[in-house]
């Protein structure tokens, strides 16, 4: 059996694969703030709303927690032969000279928050949601240029490992100078699992501004540019499908055997490449949850002109393209909610009483600063038409067009798809199905995976460790569970309807 963990923003879960019998065999969820209040998942360490750190003591007690939830439920913790995780992105974690030392020698007595405390050279952990590094950026791409997006894969961004790390240095040079290793989260997670100095792969690595995605190696020059003797500062970067070590003695107290291999960690994103079963070209993922992402394979390799999409390792080899929307459901529960009718009507009746098309009648829900196209100050909603005096199905079908164009729009530099595959909670709605089916004219397939990033996770370790093959794993453990078809007759209303949208969204965006 093979164990996945993902360690996200709110939540670390674990979840149990039997991969011969294709199910699930055991799962349990930490909730930060619910379980371990007293360790801040996400705060402004000193009162900036821009800045988000986390304390990293806080991912250790989780651990710590999730095993013994996991060993008190009865998991089969002795039969598990093989562990990956999944990361947030982009979140940096500095470690001090020290660090080895204490990660050799853990000791089941303790906890180990309170072991590993003194390795850390900075108390907190900048994390994705951190945007407070546009000065950092700015002087990054002042000195690299243009190459830094066409070999890092995505231009300058604030949440991005490099810009936050060259804050640091700025703001505290003693202790970035104190510090021997800056791992990601994922890297100092699998680190403490096998009790040594973890690599970083190149799934997660790419999230940082520093790999170089033609030699997959850090890019020494970028590297400095970043920060004086980074370079020294960061563990190898290997390919995901990297075996790195054993799971440390510590580990035993929770019921696990002698013998427990651990791959390569990975961030989020790439885990729910293999979790959602999108690791071969022509498939990509919407996830339509908070914020909305695509994701798909990127054969090959190359950078979105607009800046907008990232580009990561696909953990399978290769690479993916990473899109985020960041007004996703919290602006499709605001929609409804003011236009006063339950979700049925929002997800179903709605698009029975209008047109695809909507007489080409678009509205942009921007409440708060969207990420693609990046817009700093939310406009708001933007409608091309009279929105206030116009009927719910329209409103509704008006902002959900306009969301799913946007995402058209902004993914056209990857290709074309045969097959989308859509997760997250709004999949549920048949009209957003539909349109998205008919949008891209491609098949769209409903995937009952709930935990994309720790199902994959475990896929991956079931993969690198007991080399089962992914379309096995994928038909067993996240199959189709409902495939809509697109209308050929809509192709050249919503070829007609981009063009409208493009001009909506230059709009918005000025
Ligand atoms: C991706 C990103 C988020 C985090 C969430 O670039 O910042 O999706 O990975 O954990």
């Amino acid at each position: 059996m093979y164990l996945g963990l993902d360690s996200s923003t709110q939540s670390l879960k674990g979840l149990i694969i039997d991969p011969t019998g294709g199910h699930i065999v055991g799962q349990a969820t930490v909730n930060f703030d619910h379980d371990l209040p007293q360790y801040p998942a996400a705060y402004s360490p000193a009162g900036d709303p821009l800045e988000k750190h986390a304390n990293p003591l806080l991912w250790l007690a989780a651990l710590d927690l999730l095993f013994s939830r996991l060993q008190a439920a009865g998991a089969p913790l002795e039969r598990i032969v093989g562990i990956a995780g999944a990361g947030q992105q982009h979140g940096s974690v500095y470690l001090n000279g020290r660090a080895s030392t204490l990660l050799a020698s853990l000791d089941p007595a303790l906890d180990l928050a309170g072991q590993l405390a003194p390795a850390l050279s900075r108390q907190s952990a900048p994390i994705w949601m951190d945007s407070s590094t546009s000065a950092q950026c700015a002087e990054i791409t002042a000195e690299i240029g243009a190459r830094l997006q066409t070999d890092t894969g995505s231009p300058a961004i604030e949440r991005f490992t490099g810009p936050q790390i060259r804050k640091f240095f700025q703001h505290d040079p003693a202790a970035y100078a104190a510090t021997a290793t800056i791992h990601l989260v994922s890297s100092f997670m699998a680190s403490v699992l096998t009790g040594a100095q973890a690599p970083i792969d190149h799934g997660d690595g790419a999230g940082m501004n520093l790999l170089n995605l033609n030699t997959l190696c850090w890019d020494p020059a970028i590297c400095e540019a970043t920060a004086p003797g980074l370079l020294d500062k960061l563990p190898p970067a290997v390919p995901t499908h990297t075996v790195i070590g054993k799971l440390a003695p510590y580990f035993a107290k929770y019921g696990f055997g002698g013998d427990v291999a651990i791959a390569a960690w990975t961030g989020d994103n790439p885990a729910s490449l293999v979790g959602t079963g999108a690791t071969r070209p022509g498939l990509a993922v919407v996830s339509l949850g908070t914020s909305d992402t695509f994701f798909a394979v990127l054969d090959p390799y190359r950078t979105d002109p607009d800046g907008c999409g990232h580009v990561f390792g696909n953990p399978t080899g290769g690479f993916m393209c990473l899109t985020c929307f960041k007004n996703g459901s919290l602006a499709r529960e605001r929609i409804r909610e003011d236009a006063q009718v339950d979700w049925t009507f929002f997800d179903v009746t709605a698009f029975e009483l209008t047109p695809p098309g909507n007489h080409g009648q678009l509205a942009l829900p921007w409440f708060e600063p969207e990420i693609t196209p990046p817009v700093f100050t939310p406009p708001g909603l933007r409608a091309n038409f009279d929105f206030a005096a116009a009927t719910p199905q329209t409103q509704i079908r008006a902002i959900i067009e306009a969301q799913v164009l946007s995402i058209r729009v902004h993914s056209q530099w990857i290709g074309d798809f045969e097959t989308i595959r859509v997760t997250g909670g709004a999949s549920r709605s048949t009209g957003i199905l539909q349109t998205l089916a008919n949008v891209f004219q491609a098949t769209v397939e409903t995937i009952a995976v709930q935990d994309s990033a720790a199902l994959g996770a475990a896929m991956l370790a079931a993969h690198v460790i007991g080399h089962h093959d992914y379309p096995c794993l994928t038909k067993a453990l996240a199959p189709a569970t409902a495939t809509i078809l697109p209308d050929p007759a809509t192709r050249p209303i919503y070829q007609r309807l981009l063009a409208t949208y493009l001009l909506l969204e230059t709009g918005a965006k000025s």
